[in-house]
């Protein structure tokens, strides 16, 4: 933001595609030119794929048994049915892990009694599979775990729970390390070994391949799971995986479930809501942080007992539950945010590369969100620390371009763990090496961005005239929806225009 308190944006054009192949592609379709070429920005370039991107249909998925290791965990699962074996469907807090666990537990529940569900603690067990869970498990005479969107690094207690008789089925779409855990099956279309075509599934996205699956080897059809995918289609949007592929015709009809039959969980939530159809923005916006709320202020087992209630009115109680924490939620995030915003303030480190923030009261389940929230204001990488335990822990957040976690490594003597990806990451570190870090931390930061990644970019797909733009245009840019990563809604600049007089700002502040 300048002085005046206007952010300043970058403007950046999309490559156009060959002239011959958007007159090509706009006769075979018989569609405007610029609707080929936001097109071929897709990746469509055929007739045939058009029609696969404007009409998802449930014939488009793939066979779930091309996936390395399906075969094995569908023996596994039939076997503990057969057996009668007590089951734990194990999965981690976050909306991904939560909506997982919701739908493995209640289609294998549909079939057979002995299921349970687990979520670890977000605070006293952390991320993933934990050692608690796999003595949960034990205590129960569970002999066999199926862990969703987690585990694929899991090789110590995937052993440990062996140690105990307890197996593992593993479905998660993080990148395999070099060593897979040693469990039954390992489903990860991102394993080197599987041939699965598409890669970007989230991990509710691999567990209804996993039902899909089962209902497949019992003779069943893909309607009789077609309910689930108001699940996997709030997973895809949460997880914010590319809205392409397989990940289109989930997203595509899980959200006409979520508009036209929805679960009891999601009708309660949708019933306060006043919208006559969500999309899957709304989902993203409204239903994800709710669920998303209960891990982070309460327990993640509140978002599974929604997800999987199937009276109305209990479903009622418990989104009213959830809409509390959420509430709670709002409420610690604005709180946070202002406080951070006037320490950077204080501090008169507004002129930085980065913001560092830090006050030991600060809420441990909300510091990511706030130092998103950071970037808004400052756009710049942002780390945001509370108190843990004996030590201090951080969020971090990244500008689009920058890889922060190549940042911290760079920092990794005044660390005391850290983990995460290019964008966002988390740490830990000692409270005495609070003020080293931060000096490292901005020195590293100053000495290797590219100044220009420090101003937010307007990625534009294409110019146009403004009489280009007619309600027919309205109407086929709407069946470009699901609209995610992958396909974004595509932005126009039109050049040579002035304000006549009128603009003027609308919304609460008029800020837009
Ligand atoms: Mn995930």
């Amino acid at each position: 933001m300048d002085k005046n308190g206007v952010c300043q944006m970058r403007w950046t054009l999309k490559p156009k595609p060959e002239e011959s192949q958007i007159n090509e592609l706009s006769r075979a379709l018989n569609v405007e030119p610029l609707v080929a070429q936001l097109l071929l920005q897709r990746g469509i370039s055929t007739y045939d794929e058009a029609r696969h991107f404007f009409r998802p249909q449930l014939s488009d998925l793939h066979d779930p048994f091309l996936m390395k290791d399906m075969d094995l965990a569908i023996e596994r699962i039939e076997k503990a049915i057969a057996t009668q074996e007590n089951l734990l469907v194990y999965g981690d807090y976050d909306v991904d892990g939560t909506t997982s666990v919701a739908l493995v537990s209640s289609y294998l529940l549909e079939k057979y009694p002995n299921v349970a569900t687990y979520i670890p603690d977000r605070y006293s067990e952390g991320y993933g599979i934990s050692y608690t869970g796999i003595d949960f498990a034990a205590d129960n005479d569970i002999t066999l775990i199926i862990a969703l969107d987690c585990g694929i690094k899991a090789v110590d207690k995937v052993a440990y729970a062996k140690e105990k008789g307890i197996d593992f089925i593993i479905c998660d779409h993080h990148r395999p390390s070099d060593i897979l855990p040693a469990a039954i099956a390992v489903l990860d279309p991102k394993r080197s070994d599987c041939s699965y075509p598409y890669e970007e599934l989230c991990g509710c996205g691999i567990g209804f391949k996993l039902i899909q699956a089962l209902e497949l080897a019992r003779g069943g059809t893909i309607d009789a799971i077609t309910p689930y995918l108001d699940l996997v289609a709030t997973a895809i949007g949460a997880d914010i995986v590319p809205i392409s592929g397989e990940n289109r015709v989930l997203a595509y009809i899980g959200l006409q479930v979520i508009n036209d039959s929805p679960r009891p969980g999601f009708r309660a939530i949708i019933e306060t809501l006043n919208k006559p159809s969500l999309t899957i923005t709304d989902v993203v916006f409204i239903i994800a942080p709710r669920i998303n709320a209960a891990g982070r202020m309460e327990h993640g087992r509140y978002a599974v007992a929604l997800l999987t209630e199937t009276n109305l009115d209990r479903a009622k109680e418990y989104a009213r539950e959830i809409e509390e924490f959420n509430k709670d939620r709002r409420d610690l995030d604005r709180e946070i945010t202002e406080e951070a915003l006037a320490q950077i303030r204080e501090n008169n480190e507004q002129e930085r590369y980065t913001s560092v923030v830090f006050k030991e009261t600060w809420h441990k389940g909300v510091i990511g969100i706030v130092a998103s929230r950071l970037t808004e204001s400052y756009y710049r990488p942002t780390l945001v620390f509370t108190k843990s335990g004996d030590k201090l822990a951080a969020s971090a957040r990244s500008v689009k371009g920058f890889d922060v976690y190549n940042a911290l490594e760079a920092c990794s003597d005044s660390i005391e763990q850290f983990g995460g990806h290019k964008y966002a990451a988390g740490l830990t570190l000692l409270a005495d090496q609070y003020e080293l870090f931060k000096s490292q931390f901005e020195k590293v930061v100053s000495e290797s961005i590219d100044p220009m990644l420090l101003i937010p970019e307007i990625l534009i797909d294409a110019e146009i005239e403004l009489n280009q733009i007619t309600p027919k245009l309205h109407r086929i840019l709407n069946q470009f929806a699901p609209f995610g990563p992958g396909n974004m809604k595509p932005v126009f600049f039109a050049q040579h225009l002035q304000d006549s007089g009128y603009a003027k700002g609308v919304g609460e502040d008029r800020k837009h």
